[in-house]
Parts: C-alpha cells; sequence; structure tokens
C-alpha cells in the first residue's frame, strides 16, 4: 500500500496551484482548498459528483463536499495529514476538468 502523501509548504502550495490556474477557481489556505460551483439543475450537480466520485475512488482520495440542489460546495485537504497534500492539488484539477464537461 502507498504510504501517505506529506504536507506540502504554503509557497509549493501557491506556486502548484498558479501553474495550473487553480487560483481562479479555489480559495486557497493552507489547510484546505475551498470551491462552490454552481450548476444549471441538481441532475447537472449530481452527474458532476457521480463522475468526481468514481475518480475519487480511483486515486483513493475523496473530497469534503455539500450538494444543496444545483450548488455544490467542496472541501479539499489531507486527513491523515490536516492540509495539503500534492493528492488535494491533482483531485481538484480534476475537479474542475469535470466541472467544465459536465453533461447529463
Ligand atoms: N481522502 C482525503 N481527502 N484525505 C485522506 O486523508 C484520505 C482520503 N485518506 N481518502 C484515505 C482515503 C485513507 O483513509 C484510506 C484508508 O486510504
Amino acid at each position: 500500500k502507498e504510504r501517505n502523501p506529506t504536507l506540502i509548504s504554503d509557497s509549493d502550495i501557491q506556486t502548484l496551484c498558479k501553474m495550473h490556474s487553480l487560483n481562479a477557481t479555489w480559495k486557497i489556505t493552507p489547510q484546505k482548498l475551498y470551491r462552490e460551483i454552481k450548476f444549471n439543475n441538481f441532475k447537472e450537480a449530481f452527474s458532476f459528483m457521480n463522475q468526481v466520485a468514481i475518480f475519487s475512488e480511483q486515486i483513493d482520495h475523496h473530497p469534503d463536499w455539500e450538494n444543496v440542489y444545483n450548488l455544490v460546495k467542496i472541501n479539499l485537504n489531507t486527513h491523515d495529514i490536516g492540509g495539503i497534500s500534492i493528492k488535494d492539488i491533482f483531485l481538484a484539477y480534476a475537479i474542475d476538468t469535470i466541472a467544465m464537461n459536465v453533461r447529463v
């Protein structure tokens, strides 16, 4: 089994997020990444969540999220280390890609 990913420094988080334009879509703190996404309706929101859920299982890294109708609020952090690891950056990038391509 893989080892837990390690914490990355605040400046590395900033650099990595800017490299992938995550700073445009995510609120970045040393503890977590936060994003809200509003879709056209519940069907689109749930289609998005389903695709993210499948991807999350594949990488064994899961969002903390909530959904009310067409709105999805997402927190990403690595529970085991209480902060941001490379897995959060990777998942954030995947979430942005999936959100851009949602089809119901
Ligand atoms: N997801 C997130 N966001 N943080 C974790 O620390 C984490 C996870 N740990 N998914 C994984 C699963 C761990 O619990 C399993 C046992 O690998």
